[in-house]
């Protein structure tokens, strides 16, 4: 269920719209997603924007704090994605936490080579786990809404492949054999959490 914050948010028209982030995977991700539909998607990253502390306690309210910072920065509608690895055996873990557990420069093989040794030292035999994408969008006017989508699947190891970004080279969506990261990108694009946070969106906001 789409959780709206506004009685009723404006439509999307499309148009220029701006993707309030900095991970170049993400904007690669939201043009594949928006463009067809119209959109001229340009990023934080284009625009120079800062990239604001991320210091809510879920994926909707950190999403909601990046799309109002970027819209009050830009003046343009903005579309923000909060999102990340849930690992079961983990208690959800690294959750909202995924980036940060990159460190600094970000290194996406030791965030999933920490995964790996947090889920050896739990003892657990279940590998299951879920990405979650948090979608919001800041109107000029103040409306805000936002949308949050889910795949659900297992994680392997070592890493599998060189497509998409962060840990899609150790997640398998159920009912597939390949990670996200071996996987023809326009496959991942038709069942991630991203699509369907994107797909409760265009329901919702798209004329
Ligand atoms: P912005 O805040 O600027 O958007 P970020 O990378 O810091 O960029 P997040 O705080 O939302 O974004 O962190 C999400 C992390 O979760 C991201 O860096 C990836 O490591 C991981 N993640 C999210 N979606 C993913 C996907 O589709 N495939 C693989 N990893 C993903």
């Amino acid at each position: 269920m789409p959780v709206n914050f506004a009685e009723s948010p404006p439509r999307l028209v499309p148009g220029r719209l701006l993707a309030a982030t900095h991970n170049a995977g993400k904007v690669t991700e939201l043009k594949a997603l928006f463009e067809p539909h119209g959109f001229d998607v340009v990023s934080a990253i284009d625009l120079g924007l800062d990239e604001p502390e991320e210091t809510e306690a879920t994926f909707a309210g950190n999403a909601l704090l990046k799309a109002r910072a970027a819209m009050q920065a830009s003046g343009l509608p903005a579309l923000s994605d909060d999102s990340g690895l849930a690992v079961t055996a983990l208690g959800g873990e690294p959750g909202i936490y995924s980036a940060r557990w990159a460190g600094e420069p970000r290194d996406f093989y030791r965030a999933m080579e920490r995964v790996e040794q947090a889920l050896q030292a739990s003892g657990s035999a279940d590998r299951s786990a879920k990405f979650v994408c948090a979608l919001a969008v800041a109107w000029p006017d103040g409306s805000e809404a936002v949308f949050e989508g889910e795949v659900h699947g297992t994680l392997v190891w070592p890493p599998r492949g060189t497509f998409g970004f962060g840990y899609d080279p150790v997640f398998i969506a159920n009912g597939e054999t390949l990670t996200f990261g071996e996987m023809d990108p326009d496959r991942k694009h038709a069942m991630s959490h991203r699509a369907d946070a994107v797909n409760k969106l265009r329901a919702a906001l798209l004329p």
